[in-house]
This record gives C-alpha cells, sequence and structure tokens, in this order.
C-alpha cells in the first residue's frame, strides 16, 4: 500500500517534536508532503524554527516547513511556557536549524496542497491550535470535501481540562477555529487527554529511548524528562503523557486506539466552560456524529512503536 499522504500542523512543543520525529521514522506508512507551524505551546517565530530542529535532528533536511497563523482568529494567543520552558523545546541542547523555512504561508500551503492533490488523498495532522486549519477551511470552502481525515490531538471528555478545569489546551486556545474544523464535514478523529493521559512515559520507558544510543533516541529521553516535571508535580502521574504521537501512532497502527463515532460540539460561548469539548459518548442527543472520538489506547504496544521506529533514524 502507498504512504499516506499528510500535513503535520504543529507548534512544537516537546510531544510535537516526538510525534513528527514517528511520521519521518516511519516513510513506508506515511508521507510527509510538508509541516505547517502555528502560535500555541509558545509564539510563531519559535514553532516554526522548533520544527525545523526537528527535522534536522531526524536527519531529514529536505522536510518543507511553512509558517501558518501568528495568532488566534478571534482572541490574544495564551502560551504554555509553563510546561515545554521558554523555548518550547527545553530539555536537550539543538543547535539552531540551517535547513530554511519555506516562503509560502502554511494556509496557502494547505489549500494548495489539497487542490492539487487527488480528492480524499491528504490528511491532516493538527497538533496544536486548530487556527491554520480553520483559516484554510474559511479561505477556501471547496478543500472540506478533500480532505481524507484529519486527525487530531485536542479536547477530552471524561479527563475534562488541562489548561482550565473545562477545556484542554488545543482547543482552549482556539476554540472559534475548532468550531470551524468541528463543524467542516470533513471525517474527524480525535486524540482527547482521555487517551493521551494513558500514554505516560514511565522511568522503564524514558530509559528505553534513551537506550537506543542516537541523538534522537537520547533527545527524546531529554526532551521527555523535561516535560515530566510539570506533569509530576501537576498530576502526580507515573510520568509525561505523550499526547501528540498519539495522532501519528495511529496514522501507522490504527489499532492501537479505541473510540466512539460521536457528535462532539465545541463551546464557545460562555466564560466558564470556554473550549470544552461536549462529547456525546453516551449518545443522549439526536445530533449527528462528527468525529470518531478516542477512549483507549495500548499503551505498551504505542510504546513498542515508537522506541522501535525512533531507533531507524
Ligand atoms: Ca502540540
Amino acid at each position: 500500500m502507498a504512504p499516506r499522504k499528510i500535513i503535520i500542523d504543529t507548534d512544537p512543543g516537546q510531544d510535537d517534536a516526538v510525534a513528527i520525529l514517528l511520521a519521518l521514522a516511519s516513510p513506508e506508512e506515511v508521507d510527509v508532503l510538508g509541516i505547517t507551524a502555528v502560535a500555541g505551546n509558545v509564539p510563531l517565530p519559535l514553532t516554526q524554527k522548533n520544527a525545523r530542529i526537528v527535522c534536522e535532528l531526524a536527519g531529514k533536511t529536505e522536510t518543507r516547513v511553512f509558517a501558518g497563523c501568528d495568532t488566534p482568529i478571534a482572541r490574544k494567543l495564551i502560551t504554555a511556557e509553563h510546561v515545554h520552558g521558554k523555548t518550547g523545546l527545553d530539555g536537550p541542547t539543538l543547535p539552531d536549524p540551517t535547513m530554511p523555512l519555506q516562503e509560502q504561508h502554511g494556509v496557502d500551503f494547505i489549500i494548495d496542497t489539497l487542490r492539487s492533490e487527488p480528492t480524499g488523498t491528504v490528511t491532516l495532522c493538527p497538533l496544536g491550535p486548530l487556527t491554520n486549519i480553520a483559516v484554510a477551511l474559511e479561505r477556501a470552502p471547496d478543500i472540506a470535501e478533500r480532505i481524507q481525515e484529519i486527525v487530531l490531538m485536542g479536547g477530552a471528555y471524561f479527563e475534562v481540562g488541562n489548561i482550565s478545569p473545562a477545556a484542554e489546551f488545543n482547543i482552549y486556545v482556539d476554540p472559534e477555529a475548532a468550531k470551524i474544523v468541528f463543524n467542516c464535514g470533513a471525517p474527524i478523529t480525535v486524540m482527547p487527554l482521555d487517551v493521551t493521559h494513558k500514554a505516560l512515559v514511565t522511568s522503564a520507558r524514558n530509559n528505553a529511548f534513551r537506550a537506543i544510543g542516537t541523538p534522537v533516541g537520547i533527545a527524546v529521553a531529554e526532551m521527555t524528562d523535561f516535560f515530566e516535571r510539570f506533569d509530576k508535580e501537576k498530576y502526580g502521574s507515573a510520568g509525561a503523557p505523550l499526547h501528540d504521537p498519539c495522532v501519528t501512532a495511529y496514522l501507522i497502527k490504527p489499532d492501537l486506539f479505541t473510540g466512539r463515532h460521536i457528535n462532539v460540539e465545541i463551546e464557545t460561548g460562555s466564560d466558564l466552560t470556554l473550549g470544552m469539548t461536549v462529547a456525546d459518548w453516551w449518545g443522549v442527543t439526536d445530533r449527528p456524529a462528527n468525529a470518531t472520538f478516542m477512549g483507549e489506547i495500548d499503551a505498551d504496544g504505542f510504546f513498542a512503536l515508537l522506541t522501535e521506529r525512533l531507533a531507524r533514524l
């Protein structure tokens, strides 16, 4: 089978970095047409730079990286340096990138790619706030029916919030964008906190990354070490949740995940629950299903895949 063509839309972020590395290490399954950066964990000048740092770490300097939107559609940007550090990639010491940033705007790249590739052959993989995808859909509504699938990290239901009591960070930062994306009609698969909080980097899993012994393996161990400090203090958990790699793992091995095809609506009106993903898990409304909302992950299988693939870089 030909590899699936994907665009990774991202705000690196240590877990974004691991998601990108997993994709770049898996050319049999995924063909990364380009990476579009968005403002999120840290501002856009850092996320576009971090995306290039990660491609260089992977030795994939031919990967095209584009800068997209630097602010949410209708709100001021909220960032997460408290989780990811000042650079967004705190942990390892990685050199500044020498590969160029593409001149085209990330939103234009998304639109042009969906229009030029055959209908139903390009999958979008948002790992940050959904601004770039929503702006593309608003500017070019014809692309919605050309999207094969949108596989995104965002939202939460039973785990509720990580940035507010009710909302997950990516959706909270740009809820208007999320609403546009969830209503666009394309097939959507969601990796919410319900799943990613089960993908914890325990010390044994971190040691397995380090034991790869390559620059990639060591950098990933150092990134997850850094990331973990925050989560252990906050949740007292066994290790840092690897949110974004769930998206790229799903493209490689979908049977690691199970969920339900349900209706998911985005709260944009309430100050109290802004950015909440209201997931009709129990089917108590007759609102039409618009997303496959994942709930379970085979965490051991996920980390086995990750360790095996990272060792290829
Ligand atoms: Ca992210």
